[in-house]
């Protein structure tokens, strides 16, 4: 197991488009791990492949308080139902110290494959529905921010590349 280095806004390397897994092996189970150990240690609740910058469809949740449930999801496939949209507060890993609203579809549903590589369905509701929108948007090079205004996304910008040079210096 290993922690793995978080790309952050606006490492170019995030707008990357992530290629499908094709097959479930030793390696994606090994990288599923590690995301997992990154995710917690952060301590976060989602993270996807393109943070850690490997650009394959895998993405790693767990929404629960006790941090028990590991939710794998390999080439996720969102289908949106009709129903209302729902406002949330959302952060990043690669956005650190920022939260804003979002709005998004409440009613999803989400087919993949888990960590054994079986296919399987699921109906999220609440935060979860929300994380999973969020993590597959990293899989096509999408972020949280894009969804802000373009001052927002700036002001967030410039003060992320701010201290992205001030910790090379130290
Ligand atoms: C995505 O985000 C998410 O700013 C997962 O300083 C978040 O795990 C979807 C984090 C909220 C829906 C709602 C953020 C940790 C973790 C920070 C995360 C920070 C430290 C974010
Ligand atoms: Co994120």
């Amino acid at each position: 197991m290993a922690i793995l280095e978080i790309l952050e806004f606006p490492d170019p390397r995030l707008r990357t488009r992530a290629e499908p897994v094709e097959i479930v092996d030793d390696a994606v189970k090994q990288l599923v791990d590690d995301m997992f150990e990154t995710m917690y240690d952060a301590p976060g609740i989602g993270l996807a492949a393109t943070q850690v910058n490997y650009h394959n469809r895998i993405v790693v949740i767990d929404v629960s308080e006790d941090k028990n449930d590991p939710l794998v999801f390999i080439n996720p496939e969102i289908t949106v139902l009709e129903g209302e949209e729902a406002e949330y507060q959302e952060g990043c890993l690669s956005v650190p110290g920022y939260y804003e609203t979002v709005v998004r579809p409440e009613n999803i549903v989400v087919n993949a494959l888990n960590r054994e590589g079986e296919a399987f369905e699921m109906r999220p509701e609440g935060l979860l529905a929300v994380c999973i929108q969020h993590e597959v948007d990293h899989l096509e090079g999408k972020l949280f921010v894009d969804y802000l205004s373009n001052l927002k996304r700036q002001r967030i910008r410039k003060q992320l590349e701010k201290q992205h040079r001030q910790q090379q210096k130290a």
